[in-house]
């Protein structure tokens, strides 16, 4: 293969001092080292080729750049011949090249601050080996081969940008105990995050996964923590448990995806707690093919279905997929808040934006925010039964404080829409009234989306004409 441009670093450099490279090399030496310029077009196979553990290469900003070929990478800390320990790369922009950042057999590892974009495959991957997926592979049939029981684990990705890549985003496979933090994940042709071959124990946090063209999260390995993250707008489902059991998925916001927001396929005893899932394309949550003994806990959900407990088919899958087993959908009944703002726990909050779903319509006569009946989802049957669905105002997406009176607006409908600006719990013509007076205020100004009651995705005074008349009983004139 080519090895243009190819420098070889083989002196061990001063303790303390930064080695200065300006081009694709390999490294294999501990030390640090420090990019001194941006590297463009090159052809090489793998351009920073990491071969020692205690490596720190610093690109100082500076761009790693390839011409988009297949097989080839940017950084890759490559412990295929030894496994390789504490090796970080940070301040790195990485593009067009095959994989943009490849740890594979790399414990205690850190990617900080890099942008791995516009790869021909997998922007970043942690791995025992070169996976074999392949792009134009259904990615329900992929496989990735596995040829080391040594994984990469203890590494962190953080505050990184993976974007715009053709495959997947980030790839985890055969990985554990990994840390992927505040990074964004978005506009990459295929999965976003995938955990993948026996890849557990890591934790993905406080991430934007958004605008990817596959499922945004896909869960393929057990015991995986995903919290914190804000998953939107992503062409598959938001986050896709398959076949996995003892996740945890919890205080994420699922809105806007193609599919449905969670799907778990099969699996048990993962937990799905505290997630906002609003405006996904198909169901909020689906269990399916014997999803069992999952809680489902504590969610908000506002979709036009929220909960999808079908056999359905699946195209160009199996001829149709079987119904989801028992599972939990309710706590007993404890002191709140919960995440739709009541006062109590108990089950979820089951909202639609036309306003007819289960906790917009349900019966409280006690006031305690929680449904007097059970949601049995239309099943009649106890397998999955919410028996403690919540009801009442909603504050979990508030614009915020409008009249700046200490209170949060608050949506008594749940409908998305914010008639209760001054949060004294009724709407009332002082509600419009503040609106109209705060319309140039951040809390209004910015969240224009939660005052548009005619809902025609404009924000004006039409919108608070609406509800001024819907108020009063008054037709239009
Ligand atoms: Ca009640
Ligand atoms: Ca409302
Ligand atoms: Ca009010
Ligand atoms: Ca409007």
């Amino acid at each position: 293969m080519l090895a243009v441009g190819l420098a070889v670093v083989t002196a061990a450099p001063a303790a303390g001092a930064q080695t200065q490279i300006n081009n694709c090399t390999t490294i294999t030496q501990p030390g640090e080292y420090v990019l001194t310029t941006d590297v463009t077009n090159r052809t090489v196979d793998d351009c920073i080729d990491i071969r020692a553990s205690d490596v720190k290469l610093d690109g100082a900003g500076h761009l790693l750049d390839g011409v988009d070929t297949d097989g080839t990478v940017g950084v890759y800390a490559n412990g295929t011949a030894a496994p390789l320990s504490n090796v970080a790369v940070r301040n790195l922009r990485v593009t067009d090249w095959g994989g943009g950042v490849r740890y594979q057999r790399v414990s205690d590892g850190a990617i900080t601050d890099v942008t791995a974009a516009s790869t021909t495959r997998v922007g970043v991957g942690l791995s025992t080996s070169e996976t074999t997926w392949s792009p134009t592979t259904p990615s329900s049939t992929r496989t990735a081969t596995v040829s080391s029981v040594f994984g990469s684990s203890g590494n962190t990705l953080v505050n990184s940008t993976v974007a715009s890549n053709a495959g997947y985003g980030l790839s985890v496979a055969s990985s554990t105990n990994n840390g992927f933090f505040d990074n964004a994940v978005v506009s990459n042709g295929e999965v976003g995050v995938a955990f993948v071959d026996l890849s557990t124990d890591n934790r993905l946090g406080g991430n934007t996964i958004e605008s990817n063209g596959g499922v945004g999260i896909s869960l393929r390995s057990s015991s995986n923590d995903v919290g914190g993250n804000t998953i939107e707008s992503n062409g598959g489902a938001g986050a896709a448990i398959e076949n996995a059991g003892d996740i945890s998925l919890s205080s994420n916001v699922v809105s806007a995806n193609d599919g449905e927001g969670i799907v778990v396929f099969g699996g048990n005893r993962s937990l799905v707690t505290n997630n906002t899932v609003t405006g996904n394309g198909r169901a909020g949550i689906a269990l399916l093919a014997g999803a069992a003994n999952n809680s489902i806990v504590n969610n908000v959900f506002r979709n036009d279905d929220n909960v999808d407990l079908s056999k359905r088919t699946i195209p160009g899958a199996v001829p149709f997929v079987p119904a989801g087993g028992p599972n939990t959908w309710n706590r007993s009944k404890t002191q709140g808040p919960n995440r739709a703002g009541g006062p109590f726990l108990g089950g979820n909050y089951y909202a639609r934006t036309n306003g007819t779903g289960f906790s917009q319509t349900c019966a409280d006569a006690d006031g305690d925010g929680l449904c007097d009946s059970p949601n049995d989802f239309g099943n009649a049957s106890d397998d999955n039964t919410d028996f403690l669905p919540l009801t009442g105002p909603c504050t979990f997406d508030t614009p915020g404080d409008v009249t700046g009176n200490g209170k949060v607006a608050t949506d008594p409908d749940c409908d998305g829409f914010y008639e209760d600006a001054n949060g004294d719990g009724t709407v009332d013509a002082v509600d419009v009234q503040a609106i109209f007076a705060n319309r140039n205020d951040p809390a209004v100004a910015d969240n224009p989306g939660e005052f548009d009651f005619t809902r025609n995705g404009k924000f004006n005074v039409v919108d608070l004409q609406k509800l001024f008349f819907e108020l009063t009983g008054e037709t239009r004139p």
